[in-house]
């Protein structure tokens, strides 16, 4: 197999784009594709302050070194959310983010869950009724809050996250079964500012999870590679193994599903979803001041309260 610019000999294979690359033209090539990616969507431009979420972890760390290279100001945010028993897996993970950061001169912002709510993830999730076998639902929101809370206080422009192709065509696959049309209407890769939230942009929604595996590497990015010890027990992995079935079947399935998906969207087929952005009520939470529909606290001080 040989490189489709310069006809040496291809490192990675892209069967669903039709395209092999040596290594020199495929780490030229995604930050590219990243880039228009990034302009189809208009998720932000060079003016813009951006908070990257890392966790440690390929994506993440391939998409920080992305967004530095194509020229945009960056500063990272890590969650180490105390799921060591075991793995160590958030110390590892924080290792990997702070000497990323620390190589490239990079700002990087760390919250301890522990510290701030006096206890870990997993001690929450198995507290709560709420995170109770569960603790990927509980994480997720802790997550979503820290970083809204200290992206908007610190007034970044958009909050990034790493979710690859692969991460939402899953979502979209579960909540396409379960038909779950407010999802469904609000799965667009950017999501607007409103009262209380930050604006949120995907810029690596039509990137697969093996071209950032394969960035990663050719990169020499030291990542963290140990997966999270409770992801076994998310959903998620249980859809990527269906589609990444189809997609070994059928290269470019997850892309089609995915931006045929948006196209649906764009068209109007899941109207009537309200982004959080969008919460137009003047109630807030009375502990954090976050908008919610109620009045009442919000998912993520009812947790703690
Ligand atoms: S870190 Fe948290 Fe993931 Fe671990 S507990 Fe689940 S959501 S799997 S991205
Ligand atoms: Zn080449
Ligand atoms: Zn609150």
């Amino acid at each position: 197999m040989k490189c489709r610019t310069c006809g040496s000999k291809a490192a990675v294979n892209m069967r669903h784009h039709r395209l092999s690359l040596c290594p020199d033209h495929f780490l030229k090539w995604l930050p590219n594709y990243v880039q228009r990616t990034i302009e189809k969507y208009r998720m932000f431009t060079f003016e813009d302050q951006l908070l990257v979420a890392v966790s440690g972890g390929k994506d993440s760390l391939a998409l920080w070194d992305i967004l530095q290279l194509l020229g945009y100001q960056t500063e990272g945010i890590y969650i180490d959310l105390g799921i060591d028993e075991n793995l160590l897996y958030s110390q590892k993970s924080k290792e990997s983010a702070a000497a990323f950061a620390d190589s490239r001169g990079l700002n990087l912002s760390v919250f301890n869950v522990e510290e701030m709510q006096g206890e870990s993830i997993a001690q929450t999730a198995a507290r709560t009724k709420r995170g109770r076998n569960k603790p990927c639902s509980i994480c997720g929101l802790v997550k979503r809050h820290i970083m809204n809370a200290f992206a908007l206080d610190s007034e970044f422009d958009v909050l990034v996250t790493a979710h690859n192709l692969d991460d939402e065509a899953a979502i979209l696959q579960s909540n396409v079964l379960d038909w779950s049309m407010d999802f469904l209407s609000r799965g667009y890769p950017v999501h607007p500012a409103g009262p209380g939230f930050s604006r949120k942009a995907k810029p690596l929604c039509r990137t697969y999870e093996r071209e950032t595996a394969a960035y990663a590497v050719l990169r020499k990015i030291d990542y963290m590679q140990d997966e999270c010890p409770f992801s076994t027990e998310s959903k998620q992995l249980y859809y990527k193994h269906f589609l990444n079935q189809w997609e070994d079947r059928m290269p470019g399935t997850k892309l089609r599903f995915y931006n045929n998906y948006i196209k649906a969207l764009d068209n109007g087929a899941f109207p009537g979803g309200q982004d959080p952005g969008e919460i137009l009520s003047e109630n807030r939470c009375p502990n954090c001041g976050q908008p919610t529909q109620t009045g009442n606290l919000c998912a993520f001080c009812s947790l703690y309260i």
